[in-house]
């Protein structure tokens, strides 16, 4: 018979990005593999995309009147979707709640909440439908498994201690763990649950724009990124024929491949490229791309750009040996150097992320933007060096700003925020690094469609949570100008 799931993508709480949502609202990726799993299964699934409707919530449990409710979320999120999973049971008791994403695959007790029913660690597909497959039998429990939580029955009337009332405990359940076979055998994302909203998804200019993925993992260690942690090391690549198949399957034109280093192996991006071209797909490619990997794989980028890559995400992270040291990059600066060389000849944008270490001094921060202007880069953009749930940064006491229940402010983790200690004062650093997006904003204007205010928000602000600034406002207004797609 199946149950009924509603699967939901957050939007922030606080509009704390340095640019919002308003660089990019793409595909809900993730939701789309976890539908196509339920459907398999003779579930019906339904999408609420809470950033393109965000007060559609209530109106959406009444009509669909879901058996189970799920939400993804990334540590920015944390606290947005407990009180989505508090909203939904407030609005319907009986509905069970489940949360997974890139948070819960580390720290799945910021989810062990009374609104909280379950939570996934890792992979979520297999999860998710053997919770909805107990549901259909009648059965709130599903079998246990790796990676799977839940929260005990009757432990629903308060709050305190509803971690320790866990039927599955946090040290003996890890994560969800995939094999390459199973990576393979991933259904294909259920694509037909956004077809309504697919026209309003973007990256920069990129719009409509498509999300796929032809591998998952890296085979590198940089400090900073819980990725590598996630997948154990391992790199899986999907059937050449299984990624053809699925973009001949997108009506877009632009794709951004979501693979965290798809060129790691070149003679598998030029035979894909070959595939690509033979079956007569041409699309507009972007996609994330190492300084190194560039300079090693010069025929597949070259293949590439000729069936349509048009723009790399290029983590060139640092601009000092030290940094690159810290950040265990496994590059130097001459090759970034060269790397973007190459990237002009191939005429290939590159879109250039540099993370900015909390250590900087003034004259760091002007460092790099010399190192921008030298490089003639097209299009930097910046993070803040944030201690991720997975990285060895996040340690016990490292972050300064917490909630109420002592743990970190997670509504700070959108890596624009210094979140731990800074050499430069607090507000000299914030005042700094948002200058950087003000120098440079002359380069992004022939990316955008829209204009962007680099909101100015203090800790403070973002701490005060549920009552929008100015700035925020005002970045909410622009924000509903990007998604609509009329250029402010
Ligand atoms: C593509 C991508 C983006 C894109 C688009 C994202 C989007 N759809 O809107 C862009 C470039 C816009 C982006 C931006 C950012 N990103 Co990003 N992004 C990714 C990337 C590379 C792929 C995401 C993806 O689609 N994966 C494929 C899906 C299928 O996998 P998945 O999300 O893991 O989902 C599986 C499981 O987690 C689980 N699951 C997920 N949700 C749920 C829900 C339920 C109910 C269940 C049961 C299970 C479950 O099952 C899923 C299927 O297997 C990831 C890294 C990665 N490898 O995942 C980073 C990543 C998600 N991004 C990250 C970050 C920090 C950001 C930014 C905040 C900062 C930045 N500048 O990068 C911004 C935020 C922007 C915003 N406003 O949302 C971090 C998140 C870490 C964290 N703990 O928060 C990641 C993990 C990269 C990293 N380690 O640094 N990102
Ligand atoms: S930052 Fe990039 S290269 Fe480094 S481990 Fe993460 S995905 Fe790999």
């Amino acid at each position: 018979m199946g149950v009924r799931v509603l699967l939901i993508w957050p939007n922030s709480r606080n509009e704390v990005l340095g640019w919002g949502d308003l660089g990019a609202i793409a595909e809900p990726l993730a939701l789309e593999y976890l539908a196509a799993a339920l459907g398999q299964a003779g579930h019906e699934a339904h999408i609420l995309d809470l950033r393109l409707h965000p007060d559609s919530l209530t109106e959406t449990v009444a009509a669909f009147d879901p058996h189970l409710v799920g939400v993804t979320a990334f540590s920015m999120h944390v606290r947005r979707a407990r009180e989505i999973a508090a909203e939904v049971k407030r609005l319907h008791p009986a509905v069970r709640t489940i949360v997974g994403g890139h948070h819960a695959t580390f720290l799945p007790e910021d989810f062990f909440t009374p609104t909280i029913d379950y939570v996934v660690s890792g992979e979520g597909t297999t999860l998710i439908t053997s919770v909805a497959d107990a549901l259909d039998r009648g059965n709130a429990v599903p079998d246990p498994a790796p990676g799977l939580y839940q929260r005990e029955e009757g432990a629903d009337g308060s709050a305190d201690g509803a971690t320790d009332r866990l039927w599955a405990p946090f040290d003996g359940f890890g994560r969800n763990k995939v094999g390459e076979q199973a990576f393979r055998q991933l259904p294909r994302p259920d694509r037909t649950l956004t077809a309504a909203d697919r026209h309003r998804y973007f990256i920069d200019a990129m719009k409509p724009i498509a999300l796929m993925r032809t591998t998952s993992g890296c085979p590198y260690r940089c400090t900073f990124c819980s990725i590598w942690r996630a997948m154990d090391g391992h790199y899986y690549i999907q059937d050449t024929d299984a990624v053809v198949e699925e973009l001949a399957s997108l009506e877009e034109d632009n794709v951004f491949l979501v693979d965290d280093e798809a060129f790691i192996n070149g003679k598998r991006m030029i035979a894909l490229a070959e595939a690509i071209q033979r079956a007569g797909i041409r699309k507009s490619y972007f996609t994330y791309c190492r300084i190194d990997t560039l300079l090693r794989n010069r025929e597949a980028i070259a293949a590439w750009r000729d069936i349509g890559l048009r723009r790399l995400f290029v983590g060139i992270d640092a601009i000092s040996a030290k940094d690159l040291n810290e950040y265990r990059k496994n590059c130097d600066i001459a090759q970034v150097e060269q790397g973007l060389a190459m990237a002009r000849e191939l005429d290939i944008e590159i879109f250039a992320q540099f993370v900015v270490n909390t250590d900087y001094t003034k004259s760091d921060f002007k460092a790099l933007v010399r190192f921008i202007e030298h490089n003639r880069i097209d299009y930097p953009s910046f993070t803040v060096l944030t201690p991720l749930p997975g990285t060895e940064l996040l340690t016990d006491d490292c972050v300064i700003y917490r909630g109420e229940d002592g743990r970190p402010n997670w509504d700070l983790f959108d890596c624009q925020n210094a979140v731990t200690e800074t050499r430069l004062k607090a507000d000299a650093f914030r005042h700094e690094y948002r200058n950087l997006y003000r120098v440079f904003k002359g380069a992004y204007t022939q990316y955008r469609e829209h204009n962007v205010i680099v909101q100015e928000l203090s800790a403070a602000d973002a701490l005060a949570t549920g009552h929008p600034t100015s700035a925020m406002r005002a970045g909410r207004g622009n924000l509903d100008r990007a998604v609509s797609g009329s250029p402010s």
